[in-house]
């Protein structure tokens, strides 16, 4: 068997940084300290079933969802790793209806935020299946001398610094870019280290999955339907039918997706006219980090990562994945529109 050297994320850090010769350690610090809070996480969710963790508390979070105990510990983890870091001034999280600002001496003065979901999928949680946090960086816009303020949350994710995700599944692992590369990390229990595991990942340009939940077909406009049944066509020429996949949890059907070649999708829905998942802790960082492995994420109408957000709690709708499958999407979404504008005329 080879032997090939391992590069934990800590090594794997600090060379990237080596690259910059103007970088200052900052970015390599804040990316260190949500290694360090993912790992106290998963230590966490790995014991779910062992201790009085797992249940519900009785809250919901701003979106009016249920809030398990899980979620609670893991914004509690992030928040602290990123108050003692000194490297953030400020974050928001899909848990809390407002920003946070992070009053410690260290973190005065710094230069950046953090938007974070910190435990996405959280209705797998009580039955072991896959979940996973968000996260995404952004250069802080206010003035350092004062408190952040909201504008240094709403920007376009097209300004993201660095982006990333990590999936508690049947091995923990964690999956970013800083504008380059996109990395994927495994978690070594015997270590207790993040080791290079996927080097410079890369979407396939075709793929065989397709993620939706179906169930709400009646709900979605025609267009999606109508990409769905392609999706479900024989056609040997392109390997059709895709096979359908979907966990419910979006880093995990995501994860599958970036590595095997696919699209997830959640549309706009009757009622919903923007879908569920939040633009900026959940489709945002996944653009980017689907972008930097050669891939399209769109909102059927254009890309993801150049809406501009005007409030935290925005929702969008998501075409992610490979680059064919979603511009095929974005065909059927197009084609569909033109002919609605023929009907009316
Ligand atoms: P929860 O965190 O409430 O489980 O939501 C997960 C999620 O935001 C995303 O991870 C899933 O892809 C999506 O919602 C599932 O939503 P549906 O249950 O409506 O399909």
């Amino acid at each position: 068997m080879p032997n090939r050297k391992v590069v934990t994320i800590e090594e794997f850090i600090v060379k990237q940084q080596g690259g910059f010769p103007n970088a200052t350690g900052e970015l390599s610090g804040l990316l260190r300290d949500i290694g360090l809070a993912a790992k106290i996480v998963n230590r966490e969710v790995n014991k779910a079933g062992l201790v009085d963790i797992l249940g519900i508390t009785g809250t919901s979070n701003s979106s009016g969802e249920e809030v398990k105990k899980l979620d609670i510990f893991a914004n509690d983890q992030f928040i602290s790793a990123l108050r003692t870091s000194g490297e953030c001034c400020g974050l928001a999280s899909e848990e809390s209806d407002d920003f946070v600002v992070l009053e410690s001496e260290n973190a005065q003065n710094a230069k950046y935020v953090v938007c974070i979901d910190p435990l996405d999928g959280s209705s797998n949680i009580d039955v072991n299946v896959s979940i996973g946090t968000i996260f995404s960086i952004y250069k802080r816009l206010s003035d350092p001398s004062g408190d952040c303020t909201l504008d240094d949350f709403l920007q376009p994710g097209r300004d993201i610094v660095a982006a990333g995700y990590i999936i508690y599944g049947s091995s923990t692992m964690l999956v970013y870019s800083t504008g380059q590369d996109v990395n994927g990390f495994t978690l070594d229990p015997s270590i207790g280290e993040f080791c290079l595991s996927h080097p410079a990942i890369k979407v396939p340009k075709k793929g065989l999955y397709y993620s939706i939940n179906e169930s709400y077909q009646h709900r979605f406009p025609k267009a999606v339907n109508d990409f769905v049944a392609y999706c479900k066509c024989e056609d040997e020429k392109t390997n059709r039918p895709y096979s359908a996949r979907y966990i419910g949890s979006m880093v995990a059907d995501f994860h599958r997706n970036l590595i095997k070649g696919g699209i997830f999708m959640y549309p706009s829905m009757r009622d919903y006219p923007n879908g569920k998942l939040r633009l900026l802790f959940e489709c945002n960082p996944m653009a980017f980090i689907v972008e930097h492995a050669g891939g399209v994420a769109s909102n059927g109408q254009k890309r993801v990562l150049d809406i501009m957000p005007t409030e935290l709690h925005q929702r969008c709708p998501i075409f992610i994945g490979s680059t064919d499958l979603v511009r095929k999407a974005e065909h059927f979404i197009f084609k569909n529109s033109l002919s609605l504008v023929h009907e009316e005329v």
